[in-house]
C-alpha cells in the first residue's frame, strides 16, 4: 500500500490533468469531448460537494456586485517602456472590507505592462516590503542574467534595483506576468498580492469589441484584516486562499452586448491553486496557452490553468447572464493514510451580463497563423530525466517533508544542469510523489509531447506543464537564442520555497 492513489479519486484526477495538458484537445472533439468533460466534472475529483457555501444562491439571486475593473496599463512607445514598481504594504477593499495586502504601486494586481517585440522594458523596482525581494518576468524569453530576468538578484529591504529587459524582434506575442521570486519567501510575497500582467502585443491586432485582463489569484485574511499566515500543513500541500479574486475583486460584473467579441487575457496568479475555468452559456475560443499560440483558435468549454499558466481567449457574447467559474480540483495528498489532501474547492469568479440588443455578428476570426515549429520533427541532441519527489525528513510529515528534484533540494551556489547552447533536448519529468506538481522552466519554453503516456495533439508550447502524481510528462526544449543561468521548479510556490527547484546554465 503505497498510498499513491488514495481516496479512489485518482482516475478522474489523472484524466483531468491529461485533458488540461493536451490544451483542451479533448474539448475540441465536440460532443464526445464535452461528454467526457461533463463526466469528469460530475466525478468532481472527490471534492464536488465542497463549493463555498452561498456561491450558487448568490450568483442566481440577481444581485450585482462591483463593476469589473482592470489594473492601470503602462504601454511602451517608441520601443521603450520605463516604469517604476514600488512594492509595499497597502490597504485595499476586498468584498467591502478594508484589508492590508502587499502591492505594486499601491495596487493588487500591479499595473499591466504592455510591450511589443523588439522593445526594451526598464523597471525600477523599489523595495518597501521590509524584507528581501526581487522580480521574475514569467514566460518572457529574455536573458536571465545581469539586470534582466535574473532570479539570483536580491534586493534588500529599502533598496532599489534597475531591471532592463530586451525583447527580441521575434519575441512571441501573448500573456505573461511578473512576481517576486526570492527563494524561501516567493509564496508569501505572491500570495499577499505581489503580481501583475505583462502583454506582448500582436503584430496585427485581432478585431475585438474590447480586451480585458483577468489576473486571478486567491488569498485569505485573518480576523484583523491581514493576509493569513499558512500552517506547516498549508505549506506542504501548497496554500490556497478561500477568496479567489479577479483583479483583486470578489465576483465583479462584466457587461457586454450580444454578438460582441471580447479578448480575455487570463493569468493564473494563484500560489498553488489549479483553475478549471468555465463560462457556460457563452462561446469561448482559445487562441493559446502561455507564449504558445495555436495555429487556429480552438472551441473550448473548459480551460485548465496550472499556477503560472495564462490563457488568451476570445469570448463571443450570447445574450443572458453567465458566470465565470472555477471547478473543484484534487491535487492529491501527502500520501500517508489519513494525511491531509489538497482538495481545491470551486468558486464563482465573475459575472458576465450580456444585453440582448447589441451589435450584429462579430468580426471574422483571425486567420490561421503560419505553421508552427514542431520540435517532434527535429533531431533531439540529448535526453534527460528529472525526478520530482516528496520524502519524509527526520521522521514524518510533522517535521516537514523534503521537496526535491533528483533527490536534492535547491542550493543557490550549485548548478544542477550544464546545458550546451543550441541543443534540442527531450526531458522526461517524472513524479514519484502523491501530489501533482506543475513544472516551470524559466526562459526556454517547453513543447508538451506526452502526458502519462498519452501523446499531445498539435504543437502545444507552454512554460508550466502538469506532472501528475505518480506520473510523467515528456517535453522538448530548444535551448537556442538565449544563454545564461536560471532555474526550473515546481510552480506550487510553497514547494519551490521548500526546495523543489534546480539551477540550469545554458552556455
Ligand atoms: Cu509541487
Amino acid at each position: 500500500m503505497s498510498g499513491r492513489d488514495p481516496g479512489g479519486s485518482g482516475p478522474s484526477r489523472r484524466a483531468l490533468l491529461i485533458g488540461g495538458a493536451s490544451a483542451v484537445g479533448a474539448i475540441a472533439l465536440g460532443a464526445g469531448g464535452l461528454a467526457w468533460w461533463t463526466s469528469t466534472r460530475l466525478d468532481g475529483g472527490g471534492t464536488g460537494a465542497s463549493d463555498p457555501p452561498g456561491d450558487a444562491p448568490d450568483a442566481a439571486d440577481g444581485t450585482v456586485g462591483e463593476t469589473f475593473r482592470e489594473p492601470e496599463a503602462r504601454t511602451s512607445s517608441d520601443g521603450r517602456l520605463d516604469v517604476e514598481l514600488a512594492a509595499g504594504l497597502t490597504t485595499v477593499t476586498v468584498d467591502g472590507r478594508q484589508v492590508r495586502v502587499l502591492g505594486f504601486e499601491g495596487g493588487m494586481p500591479g499595473p499591466t505592462l504592455r510591450v511589443r517585440p523588439g522593445d526594451r522594458m526598464s523597471v525600477r523596482y523599489r523595495n518597501d516590503l521590509g524584507a528581501t525581494t526581487n522580480l521574475h518576468t514569467h514566460g518572457l524569453e529574455v536573458s536571465p542574467e545581469g539586470d534582466s530576468d535574473n532570479v539570483f538578484v536580491m534586493i534588500p529591504a529599502g533598496g532599489t534595483f534597475d531591471y532592463s529587459y530586451e525583447l527580441g524582434d521575434d519575441h512571441p506575442p501573448g500573456v505573461f506576468w511578473y512576481h517576486p521570486h526570492h527563494h524561501g519567501t516567493t509564496a508569501d510575497q505572491l500570495f499577499a498580492g505581489l503580481y501583475g500582467a505583462i502583454i506582448v502585443e500582436d503584430a496585427e491586432p485581432i478585431d475585438v469589441a474590447r480586451e480585458r485582463v483577468l489576473v486571478i489569484a486567491d488569498i485569505a485574511f485573518d480576523a484583523n484584516g491581514d493576509v493569513a499566515a499558512p500552517t506547516r500543513v498549508d505549506r506542504m500541500l501548497g496554500r490556497e486562499g478561500d477568496l479567489v479574486l479577479v483583479n483583486g475583486q470578489l465576483l465583479p460584473t462584466m457587461v457586454a452586448a450580444r454578438g460582441e467579441r471580447e479578448r480575455w487575457r487570463i493569468v493564473n496568479a494563484c500560489t498553488s491553486r489549479y483553475l478549471r475555468l468555465r463560462l457556460d452559456g457563452q462561446r469561448m475560443q482559445l487562441l493559446g496557452i502561455d507564449a504558445g499560440r495555436f495555429r487556429e483558435a480552438r472551441e473550448v468549454d473548459e480551460i485548465v490553468l496550472l499556477p503560472g499558466n495564462r490563457a488568451d481567449v476570445l469570448v463571443e457574447a450570447t445574450a443572458g447572464e453567465a458566470v465565470l467559474q472555477t471547478l473543484p480540483f484534487d491535487r492529491g495528498s501527502m500520501g500517508m493514510m489519513g494525511a491531509p489532501r489538497s482538495a481545491t474547492t470551486g468558486a464563482d469568479l465573475a459575472r458576465f451580463v450580456v444585453s440582448g440588443d447589441g451589435a450584429a455578428s462579430a468580426a471574422p476570426l483571425p486567420a490561421p497563423s503560419a505553421a508552427l515549429r514542431d520540435l517532434r520533427d527535429e533531431e533531439v541532441t540529448g535526453r534527460r530525466t528529472l525526478t520530482l519527489a516528496m520524502g519524509g525528513m527526520g521522521g514524518g510529515m510533522g517535521q516537514g517533508m523534503g521537496f526535491t528534484i533528483d533527490g536534492r533540494t535547491f542550493a543557490e551556489g550549485r548548478t544542477d544542469i550544464e546545458q550546451p547552447a543550441g541543443t534540442i533536448e527531450e526531458w522526461t519529468i517524472e513524479n514519484t510523489s502523491t501530489m501533482d506538481h506543475p513544472f516551470h522552466l524559466h526562459v526556454w519554453p517547453m513543447q508538451l509531447v506526452e502526458v502519462d503516456g498519452r501523446p499531445v495533439d498539435g504543437v502545444d508550447r507552454r512554460d508550466v506543464v502538469p506532472v501528475p502524481a505518480g506520473g510523467r510528462v515528456v517535453v522538448r526544449i530548444a535551448f537556442e537564442g538565449i544563454t545564461g543561468r536560471t532555474v526550473y521548479h515546481c510552480h506550487i510556490l510553497d514547494h519551490e520555497d521548500l526546495g523543489m527547484m534546480g539551477a540550469i546554465r545554458v552556455a
